[in-house]
C-alpha cells in the first residue's frame, strides 16, 4: 500500500502556542551538583564549609602576616594601587554608567538561560565522545544501564527561579533568550571596548606595569586582614580590583564567546583541524568554567560594592559624581527593582507566550545563525575517533507499519520522494545500496549538549536530487519519519534544498559499518552535518520537495520546531 506523502502531511499534528505543563515531558529531579575527582565523585556542597574554613584560615593567617616587620614594608612599598597606574581624572561617564547597567540586565538573562541549556544534558566532559562514565560534572545520577536511556530521559529540571523558562527539556526557549541577549551583550561589549580606548577609560582597567601583581597581593592581604586598603576607584583601581576587572573584560568574556560558538555543528565542522583540537565538550566545559567566573565575580563585585562604600560606590556608577551626596544610592535601588521585575517575570512570560520568544528570537538572530549554513563542513575524522558511545535520543518507531518493514528486514521498505520534483520515485532499500556508497566519519552535535564520532554509509543527497531533478519552485526539503514525535503527531523536519547540497550530506544506512539499526534510525536516517542533531531525520519514511512549509504542522519547520519552539535553521 503505497503511503503519498499528502497522507504523511495530514498525520502531521498542530501544537499549542505556549508552553501547556500537562502536555510536557514531567519533571525530574537532578542531584546536587558533583565534581569527579580521580575516581571519586565529591559534592560541590562541600565547597561551603570548605570555602568559610578557608576565609577565616585566610583572615586569621593575614592579620598575623601583617604583623610581621617585613610585610609591614612590603605594604608600604606596595600600598595597593600599582605606582604608575595612570590617574583617570574624567570619573564615570555616562556612557559607562548606562552600559554597567545594561550588561547587569543582559547578564541576568545569559546566566539563568544558560543554566536552563546545561540541564537539558546536566553532565560535562573533556572528551568529544560523551560516553556515560567519562563525565567530570553532574547533576544527575550515573547514566542508567540495561536499557534505552535518551539524552531526553537524561535532562533535569531545575528551580524556576534560576533557570528561563525553568521547566525540563526546555532549551529551544532557553536558547531564544541566550543567543538574543547574547547579540544585545556582544553589542554592548564591543561598544564599550570602543569607547574605552576612544577615551583615558582604559588605563583604569588594563595594567600598565608589573607593579600591578605586588599591588594585587598587597590589596589581598589588606582585604583578607579586614583592613581595607584605601579607595581611589574614582582615579585609579587598586592591584586586585584591576586585574579582575581585567579578567572579566578581557578574558572571560572573549572565552565565552569563542567557546560558545566552538559548540556550534556549523562552526566547529567548518575549522577543520581547529574545530576537531577545540572539541564540542571540551568548549563546553570550558564555557562552563568562564560561566562559573562570572558568578564568582559578580557575587565578589556586589559584596565589594557593600562594603567599600555602598554611598560612594553608587555614587560613582550610578549617578558619575564623587561627592557624600545619596545622589547614586535611589538609582541604584531603581537598577534593582528593574532586575527584579525582569527575574520575576522573565519564566512565566516565557511559558505563556512562547512562540512570541521563538519568533521574537528568530527576528533577533535567527537570521544571523542561519548564514552558518552557508559554508561547507568537510570536518571528517578516522577510525579511532569512533566514539564506543552515540547517546541515543528521539522518540523510537511505535508502530504495526514499522515493525512488519522490520519483520522482513525492511524489503518492503520503500522511500518515496514527491513533490516539486521532475521525477519523482520510490527507492527500496537495495536500490538506495546499489548506488555509490559515501563514508564519512564526522561528530554529532546534539542541541542539547552531548557529542559523538560515528561512520555513516550512504547516499549522497546530490546523487538522489540529480535523479528526482527538482523544479526550480522547489526551495525546501521536508523529511517525514515513520515515527511519531514525544507529543502525537508525525515527527519531521525541513532543510533549506542547498544544505542537500553540501558533500556530506547523505541518507544513511549504515552505522560503525554495519546496518543502521533501529535506535539509530533503521532503515535510513539523515546525516547533514552542518545542522543541529533534531534536524536529522531518523526512520525516513519519505522526502518532499516544497516551496513553503507554512501549511505543515504547526508550521515552524519542523516537529521540535512546532512543539519545542527550536529554531527551523540551526548550524548554531
Ligand atoms: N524521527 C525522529 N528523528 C530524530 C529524532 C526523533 O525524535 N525522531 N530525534 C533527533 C535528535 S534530537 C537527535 S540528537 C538525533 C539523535 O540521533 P541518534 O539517536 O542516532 O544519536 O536524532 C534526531 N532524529
Ligand atoms: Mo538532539
Amino acid at each position: 500500500m503505497p503511503v503519498t506523502p499528502d497522507h504523511l502531511e495530514a498525520l502531521l499534528s498542530r501544537a499549542d502556542d505556549r508552553l501547556l505543563l500537562n502536555r510536557w515531558l514531567p519533571p525530574q529531579e537532578g542531584i546536587v551538583p558533583r565534581v569527579r575527582i580521580g575516581r571519586r565523585w565529591v559534592s560541590v556542597l562541600w565547597a561551603l564549609p570548605i570555602g568559610a574554613a578557608f576565609l577565616v584560615a585566610l583572615i586569621a593567617i593575614a592579620q598575623s602576616l601583617r604583623e610581621l616587620p617585613g610585610v609591614q614594608a612590603f605594604i608600604k612599598a606596595y600600598p595597593g594601587i600599582a605606582q604608575g597606574a595612570p590617574s583617570i581624572d574624567s570619573g564615570f561617564p555616562w556612557w559607562l554608567q548606562v552600559q554597567h547597567f545594561a550588561n547587569m540586565v543582559f547578564m541576568l538573562f545569559i546566566i539563568r538561560a544558560g543554566v536552563q541549556i546545561l540541564a537539558d544534558h546536566p553532565r560535562l566532559y573533556w572528551r568529544r565522545d560523551s560516553t556515560p562514565g567519562t563525565d567530570w560534572f553532574r547533576f544527575q545520577k550515573p547514566v542508567p544501564k540495561g536499557r534505552v536511556w535518551t539524552s531526553r530521559d537524561d535532562s533535569v529540571t531545575i528551580p524556576a527561579w534560576l533557570g528561563i523558562p525553568g521547566v525540563r527539556h526546555s532549551i529551544g526557549l532557553a536558547r531564544w533568550w541566550h543567543f538574543s541577549i547574547n547579540l544585545l551583550w556582544v553589542i554592548n561589549g564591543v561598544l564599550f571596548y570602543v569607547l574605552l580606548f576612544s577615551t583615558d577609560q582604559w588605563r583604569r582597567l588594563v595594567p600598565l606595569t608589573w607593579g600591578v601583581f605586588p599591588a594585587a597581593l598587597s590589596t589581598t592581604l589588606q582585604y583578607a586582614s579586614l583592613n581595607f586598603p584605601v579607595d581611589h576607584s574614582w582615579t585609579r583601581y587598586n592591584g586586585l580590583q584591576q586585574l579582575s576587572y581585567f579578567v572579566t573584560v578581557f578574558i572571560a568574556a572573549p572565552v565565552s564567546i569563542v567557546t560558545g560558538l566552538l559548540q556550534s555543528p556549523a562552526i566547529s565542522n567548518r575549522l577543520g583541524g581547529l574545530g576537531r583540537l577545540l572539541n564540542r565538550q571540551a568548549m563546553r566545559s570550558v564555557h562552563f568554567i568562564s560561566f562559573a567566573w562570572f558568578v564568582f565575580f559578580i557575587l565578589g563585585h556586589g559584596v565589594m560594592v557593600f562594603v567599600t562604600g555602598l554611598r560612594e560606590n553608587t555614587n560613582h556608577m550610578f549617578a558619575g559624581v564623587e561627592n557624600d551626596t545619596w545622589a547614586g544610592f535611589p538609582l541604584f535601588l531603581l537598577a534593582m527593582v528593574i532586575l527584579a521585575a525582569a527575574w520575576l517575570f522573565a519564566s512565566p512570560l516565557t511559558l505563556r507566550h512562547a512562540r512570541l520568544v521563538q519568533r521574537t528570537g528568530g527576528f533577533m538572530i535567527g537570521w544571523l545563525k542561519a548564514l552558518a549554513e552557508h559554508g561547507d563542513p568537510r570536518s571528517q575524522l578516522s577510525d579511532k575517533d569512533i566514539s564506543p558511545f552515540l547517546w541515543p535520543n528521539g522518540t523510537m518507531p511505535d508502530s504495526a507499519e514499522y515493525d512488519a518493514l522490520l519483520a522482513n528486514d525492511f524489503a518492503a521498505y520503500r522511500l518515496r520522494i514527491s513533490g516539486l520534483v521532475e521525477a519523482p520515485r520510490a527507492f527500496s532499500l537495495a536500490e538506495l545500496k546499489a548506488m555509490a556508497k559515501q563514508e564519512q566519519i564526522t561528530c554529532h552535535f546534539c542541541i542539547q549538549g552531548w557529542s559523538g564520532v560515528a561512520k555513516w554509509g550512504g547516499v549522497p543527497m546530490r546523487e538522489i536530487l540529480e535523479l528526482v531533478r527538482p523544479t526550480p519552485a522547489a526551495r525546501y526539503v521536508v523529511f517525514y519519519s515513520l515515527a511519531d514525535g514525544a507529543d502525537g503527531g508525525r515527527y519531521y523536519d525541513v532543510h533549506q534544498l542547498f544544505n542537500m547540497r553540501h558533500d556530506l550530506t547523505i541518507l544513511a544506512y549504515e552505522m560503525n559499518g554495519a546496518p543502521l539499526n533501529v535506535l539509530h534510525g533503521a532503515p535510513l536516517r539523515l546525516r547533514c552535518e552542518n545542522e543541529l542533531g533534531f534536524k536529522m531525520v531518523k526512520w525516513i519514511a519519505a522526502i518532499e520537495f516544497v516551496d513553503d512549509f507554512a501549511h505543515l504542522g504547526a508550521g515552524q519547520g519542523g516537529y521540535n520546531e512546532d512543539h519545542e519552539f527550536y529554531g527551523y535553521r540551526m548550524p548554531i
